[in-house]
């Protein structure tokens, strides 16, 4: 019997994932790295040191710590400055209608997001309050495929994993929901998801009825 509801962030309750992928991308043209839609997958829900490391990698380039730091720093600024564009309307259709559904319905709700940005997104979007507890980049020392950041939701919300799903459109989001011992919704139409109980399409073509099915 389900008694918690994990959201991951990105791209599964707002476009940010396409945000991220702009600023990588505009950091990798300046960098002389190709980096298409394909490459971009692996970057989604690690964090943003491990993926600043990919693009490096994907264009063989070694730099400093201090290099990196500014690089990020740099792709950062960039991504904040479209996230300063939100509006509550830019939720995916049919999650806010889920999140209330499942309120009424007494289920626990935890937003886990590898993202540093993540409490700006939510307050940007006003549903900040909808969550029994947040864990986002900030206070987890790994990034998913590790479990660390759907544990500590877990534990924030006083549910045992076992009785927790998670929303995840990321591969490394699904391992690490899987290697909680908690039940994963996939969002989205990469194979990568093939690994979760259900997928979906969008977090909206979920309905709070399916959780019996899980
Ligand atoms: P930031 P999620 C993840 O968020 C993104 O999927 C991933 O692409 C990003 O690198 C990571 O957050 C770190 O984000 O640079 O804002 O700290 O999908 O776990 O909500
Ligand atoms: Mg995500």
């Amino acid at each position: 019997m389900i008694q918690a509801c994990i959201f991951d962030l990105d791209g599964v309750i707002v476009d940010t994932a396409r945000f991220h992928f702009l600023a990588w991308q505009r950091l990798a043209r300046e960098l002389g790295v190709s980096f298409s839609e394909k490459e971009n997958e692996r970057l989604k829900g690690v964090s943003r040191m491990q993926s600043l490391e990919i693009i490096l990698e994907l264009g063989g380039i070694s730099a400093s710590d201090e290099q990196k730091e500014k690089w990020a720093t740099q792709k950062n600024q960039w991504f904040v400055e479209y996230v300063d564009t939100l509006l509550p309307k830019d939720i995916f259709p049919g999650v806010h209608k889920l999140l209330e559904d499942l309120k009424i319905k007494k289920i626990k709700l935890a937003l886990a997001s590898s993202s540093k940005n993540a409490q700006r997104v939510i307050k940007l979007l006003g549903i900040a309050s909808l969550f029994d507890a947040v864990v986002d980049g900030t206070m987890i020392k790994k990034s998913k495929p590790d479990p660390e950041v759907f544990l500590l939701a877990a534990q924030r919300i006083g549910v045992d994993p076992s009785y927790c799903v998670v929303f995840e459109d990321a591969e490394a989001g699904v391992e690490a929901a899987l290697a909680a011992g908690m039940k994963c919704v996939g969002v989205g139409q990469v194979t990568a998801l093939r690994k979760a109980h259900r997928v979906v399409v969008t977090t909206g073509d979920f309905r709070s009825e399916d959780l019996e099915g899980l």
